[in-house]
C-alpha cells in the first residue's frame, strides 16, 4: 500500500483486521520494518490522539518520526497558486512540500476542510498537493474528507466488542456548538458500509452525508427509531455536507438537544455499546452518565489507534 485515504487502500478489509489483531497480539514484532525510515507527522490542526498513537505506531515499527505543527513554528503556508504573496504568508506549498520531503520516507497529514469551497475540500486538494508534489507515501491523519486511521480503529472496535456475527451499528449526528468537518462520519460509513454490519445513519434534514460515502446506507431520520435495538450507538456531530443544501455547506443548521444521547436514547439500544472517536463535548454530544457507563469504550477505541496507525505504516514501508 502506497496512500492510505480510503477502506478499498487496504484491499481484503478481513485480511486487514487479522493483521491488526496479530500486530495487537505483539506490536513490537516488526520493529526492524522502520530502521533508519523516517515519518514525518506534519499537523495543520490541533489533535491529541493523531499526534500521540501515530508517533507510537511509528517507534512500534522501529521508525524516526518528526512532529511538524505548521502553524505554530513554521512559516505560514500559502496552498493557491499565482497569488501575490503580499500578506502573512511567507512559503508557498510547492516549496515547502518537496523540501518536508527531502527528510522523510512517509508523511502523514493533518488538514481540516476548510469550508470555503465544497469542491475543494472533497476533492482532497491539499492532501493531494502533499502526494503529488512529495513524491512520497502519504496518509490521512484526517484531511478534508477523510479520517480513516479512525475509521480503522473503529472497525476494530467493534470486532473486538460484538457479540453477535452481524450487529447492529447506528451513526447518529449530534448536537455541537461550532462548525466541525463530515470527515469522521464520512470516513466511518464508507468502512461500515464494507464491513458485515447492519448499518443505519441518523440525523436531521440537510445533514446528508455525500453519497459516494453512503450510497446505499440505511438513512432513517427518526432518531429513536433508528436506535431501536442497536448493538452500537456512535455519535458524531458534523456540519452541512451541502448535499441537500449546497448553500449552507460548512454551517451548523441545528442545534437540537433533543439528539444528545442520554440514557433515554440508550434505553431504546440493544444494551449497545456507547462509540465517540474524541474529543467530545460532554452536555452536548453525549451525557455524563453514558460515556461513564460500563457500555461507554470510547477509551479502548482510542487506544486502538495506535494499533491502526502500526498497521497502515507497517504496510506503507513493506511497499517501499
Ligand atoms: C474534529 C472533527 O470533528 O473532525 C476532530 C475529530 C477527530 N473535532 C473537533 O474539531 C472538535
Ligand atoms: N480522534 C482523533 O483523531 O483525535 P485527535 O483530534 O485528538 O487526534
Amino acid at each position: 500500500m502506497r496512500h492510505f485515504q480510503h477502506v478499498s487502500d487496504l484491499g481484503d478489509l478481513r485480511a486487514a483486521l487479522d493483521e491488526a489483531r496479530a500486530v495487537k497480539a505483539d506490536r513490537f514484532r516488526f520493529e526492524s520494518l522502520g530502521r533508519h525510515r523516517t515519518a514525518l507527522l506534519i499537523f495543520f490542526n490541533n489533535s491529541l490522539r493523531t499526534r500521540l498513537s501515530t508517533q507510537k505506531a511509528a517507534r512500534n515499527l522501529g521508525m524516526d518520526v518528526i512532529v511538524l505543527d505548521v502553524n505554530q513554528g513554521a512559516w505560514k503556508l500559502e496552498t493557491e497558486r499565482g497569488v501575490v504573496m503580499d500578506g502573512d504568508k511567507s512559503e508557498h506549498l510547492l516549496e515547502a512540500v518537496p523540501v518536508m520531503a527531502q527528510y522523510c520516507d512517509v508523511i502523514g497529514v493533518r488538514t481540516f476542510a476548510r469550508f470555503e469551497n465544497r469542491a475543494d475540500d472533497y476533492q482532497e486538494k491539499i492532501l493531494n498537493q502533499f502526494i503529488q508534489y512529495s513524491g512520497r507515501p502519504v496518509f490521512s491523519m484526517e484531511s478534508a474528507t477523510v479520517h480513516p486511521l479512525q475509521a480503522f480503529a473503529d472497525l476494530i472496535t467493534i470486532e473486538e466488542y460484538k457479540e453477535k456475527a452481524r450487529p447492529k451499528v447506528v451513526l447518529t449526528w449530534a448536537p455541537h456548538p461550532r462548525s466541525l468537518p463530515q470527515a469522521v462520519p464520512n470516513s466511518f460509513a464508507e468502512w461500515m458500509m464494507a464491513a458485515d454490519v447492519d448499518f443505519v445513519v441518523t440525523h436531521p434534514e440537510g445533514y446528508e452525508l455525500d453519497p459516494r460515502f453512503v450510497e446505499g446506507a440505511h438513512v432513517e431520520y427518526d432518531q429513536w427509531k433508528a436506535l431501536e435495538g442497536a448493538d452500537f450507538v456512535y455519535a458524531k456531530n458534523w456540519s452541512c455536507p451541502g448535499v441537500t443544501r449546497p448553500e449552507a455547506y460548512g454551517q451548523i443548521l441545528s442545534k437540537d438537544m433533543g439528539w444528545t444521547i442520554d440514557a433515554a436514547h440508550m434505553a431504546v439500544t440493544n444494551n449497545a455499546y456507547f462509540m465517540h472517536c474524541l474529543p467530545v463535548r460532554r452536555g452536548m454530544i453525549v451525557t455524563d452518565d453514558v460515556i461513564e457507563s460500563p457500555r461507554s469504550i470510547v477509551i479502548p477505541e482510542a487506544a486502538n489507534r495506535e494499533i491502526s496507525a502500526t498497521v497502515v505504516l507497517k504496510r506503507i514501508l513493506e511497499s517501499l
